[in-house]
């Protein structure tokens, strides 16, 4: 397994539509499990393919211990209204309320390529809600209003600066654990 680099706000792959999966592949497989690598790495609950510049219409979540695979993902029914915060791998350091629906059944194919529906609420229900706005090109921060935006907008001016390169490089727990151990010594 590996972990990705996180494209942040700034990549245009974060703006396109992703493509549609025609076929659950071994490589897929591999990706999917690099992406809840790397989503662990980064203390997520959430991760879409092109926030580690991948165009498959595919995403992956663990909320409460309860990690999902979804591809191609289609929402059956969304009810209701929340507003919860929320904040983005690819834009660090911005949080929000959004407004979204309360409860969302989605379906989708998981790992193996096999037909699932899941039935979401709460936290699972905004965070299924905003990964696959990913898959759309859309980002939490366009539902804000236009003041809290330039705010939003004006944070992250000066967070962007340090990702040159308008990717996240994350480190292992393995890696982070042994470079404490080198500082120790
Ligand atoms: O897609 C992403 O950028 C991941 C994002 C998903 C998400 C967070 C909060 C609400 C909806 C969707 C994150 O995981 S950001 C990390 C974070 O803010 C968070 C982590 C644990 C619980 C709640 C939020
Ligand atoms: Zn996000």
């Amino acid at each position: 397994m590996a972990l990705l680099d996180i494209h942040v706000l700034g990549s245009p792959i974060l703006r396109e539509p992703t493509r549609p999966v025609d076929e659950v592949t071994d490589e897929l497989r591999r990706l999917v499990d690099d992406m809840f690598e790397t989503m662990h790495a980064a203390k997520g609950i959430g991760l879409a393919a092109p926030q580690v510049g991948r165009s498959e219409r595919l995403f992956v979540a663990d909320v409460d211990d309860n990690p999902l695979v979804f591809i191609n993902p289609e929402i059956v029914l969304a009810e209701g209204k929340a507003k919860g915060e929320e904040g983005c791998l690819s834009i660090p350091e911005v949080y929000g309320d959004v407004e979204r629906a309360a409860r969302v059944v989605m379906r989708g194919l998981d790992r193996e390529g096999a037909p699932m529906e899941v039935d979401a609420t709460e936290l699972l229900a905004r965070c299924l809600l905003h990964e696959l706005d990913h898959l759309h090109g859309r980002l939490f921060v366009d539902y804000f209003s236009l003041l809290k935006r330039r705010s939003a907008m004006s944070k992250w001016e000066k967070e962007k600066a340090k990702y040159p390169a308008l990717r996240r490089a994350l480190i292992s727990p393995k890696d982070l654990a042994d470079q404490h151990n080198e500082e120790a010594l």
